[in-house]
């Protein structure tokens, strides 16, 4: 036994005699494929497991496998696995006006896997409900200062050829509750207002080079058929750059919450501009100044002052295991595990990751996995040795523009803490030797 607890220790010391909680995974592999095959089993990630020869799932027959199970034709629309009834939606009823229509419901981004978030478990933020549209009575209609002034069908516009992109969206509401002290011990709650798709449609730019705007058409509102409507202004620079008319998520038309038939996308700018149910576009050499960019959606600053059109969602992370809601409760001293997490810039593409165990002190570089697209969420990842002891475990994004996100500090030092929108200061997690997780705020001075 202590032999095996040699080799493993030494296995696990890198040349400055730091163990391998010090190290990425990718250094983790490179040292294991060094090893003798008589180590592996002790440097397993798993620890010792035990013998599985009288698991009575092995051993016996189980129910499921004695009988036939459902008609295979049983769900023309499948649904997840009854056990999985935890992954589910939320609504937080602080950020909603006293109703369930202008309201949200956060993504379990605590259970999320990759960077696609499925379609039934999209945040959704409504001002005014979910509104159902019979796609045969949709129309889109392109208006103001556009050379040909139209009125689409679906069928029309989806003559323009698609593209098929990835993108999050995200309110800029989201950890808005957290300004003056940390708010909710739970990160579906926290960050839950966002999430990412692969959304089809056709590049505004196409349509617009195709209808021919005039010279003077600097802004365009954007505006839904729903209640709410929710009509934005948006430069039309970005209407040309990256903007999307969309009518597919994650290879199946987009869901009745999140704008079916047809929404607007903004490729990393503020949700809200994402308007759903769209009808109409108009272009014009000034802005609209609706009730969403005047009485909301404004940057309230520590002078009192708030900023208008402020569109961007700046960079981003947030550690999702462990986290509140997935501790570290079952993971005994010693234990290997995988911290990971979601980074994201409404800027560009996510560069890299730095991960701290004290609070801010010390950085060390997570790696990044799967794919990294830019505006997109972005899985980080690093395999560290806990101890058990206490830590105050962050994450810290960089974009490939080089910025990167602030500390609460530097935020708050700027901003005040009386703002909601445009959250981007590291979130804490304390995590206590009994390996629960708290969400915290390391404030080294005052705001
Ligand atoms: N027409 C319309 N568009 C809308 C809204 C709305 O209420 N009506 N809500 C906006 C807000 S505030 C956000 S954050 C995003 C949310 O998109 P989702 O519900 O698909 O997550 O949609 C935006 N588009
Ligand atoms: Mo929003």
């Amino acid at each position: 036994m202590n032999k095996i607890k040699d080799i493993f220790k030494k296995s696990l010391t890198t040349k400055d005699n730091n163990t391998l909680e010090e190290s990425s995974r990718r250094d983790f592999l490179k040292n294991s494929a060094t090893l003798s095959v008589s180590a592996i089993a002790a440097t397993s990630i798993l620890g010792p497991v035990k013998a599985s020869a009288d698991e009575k799932q092995i051993v016996n027959e189980v129910e499921w496998g004695t009988k036939l199970g459902d008609k295979t034709t049983k769900y023309r629309y499948g649904i997840p696995s009854p056990y999985e009834h935890n992954n589910v939606r939320r609504n937080d009823p602080l950020l909603s006006s006293g109703d369930e229509y202008a309201t949200v419901t956060m993504c379990p981004i605590h259970e999320s896997e990759g960077i696609i978030t499925p379609n039934g478990l999209f945040f959704t933020r409504n001002h005014g409900g979910t509104a159902h549209i019979d796609p045969n009575e949709f129309r889109l209609m392109i208006h103001g200062k556009v050379k040909k002034e139209i009125v689409l069908t679906l069928d029309e516009l989806k003559k323009y050829p698609c593209e098929t992109r990835t993108y999050f969206i995200e309110c800029p509401a989201n950890g808005s509750t957290d300004w003056r002290a940390p708010q909710y011990n739970n990160l579906q709650f926290l960050k839950g207002m966002m999430s990412c798709a692969s959304w089809t449609g056709v590049m505004l730019k196409t349509v617009l080079e195709d209808l021919g705007l005039e010279d003077d058409a600097v802004w365009m509102l954007a505006e839904g058929s729903d209640n709410a409507g929710n009509p934005r202004t948006i430069p039309v620079e970005k209407a040309l750059d990256d903007a999307m008319l969309v009518w597919g998520q994650n290879g199946e038309a987009l869901r009745p919450e999140q704008g079916y038939p047809l929404r607007l996308l903004v490729p990393g700018w503020e949700g809200n501009l994402n308007t759903k149910w769209l009808k109409r576009l108009e272009f014009s050499d000034k802005p609209w100044h609706s009730k969403e960019e005047t009485s909301k959606y404004t940057m309230l600053q520590k002078s009192g002052k708030a900023i208008r059109y402020f569109w961007i969602n700046e960079v981003n992370s947030v550690i999702t295991k462990p986290c509140p809601e997935k501790p570290w409760a079952n993971i005994k001293i010693g234990d290997l595990v995988e911290i990971e997490g979601i980074a994201w810039s409404g800027q560009g593409t996510i560069k890299h990751v730095d991960i701290t165990f004290d609070g801010g002190d010390n950085w060390v570089e997570a790696s990044l996995k799967g794919l990294v697209l830019p505006k997109a969420w972005t899985r980080f990842s690093y395999m560290y040795r806990w101890e058990g002891k206490p830590l105050l475990l962050s994450s810290r994004a960089t974009d490939d523009l080089n910025n990167t996100q602030p500390t609460i500090d530097q935020e708050t030092s700027k901003q005040g803490v009386e703002s909601v929108y445009h959250r981007n200061g590291n979130v804490t997690w304390e995590v206590t030797t009994k390996g629960e997780v708290n969400n915290v705020h390391i404030r080294k001075h005052k705001a």
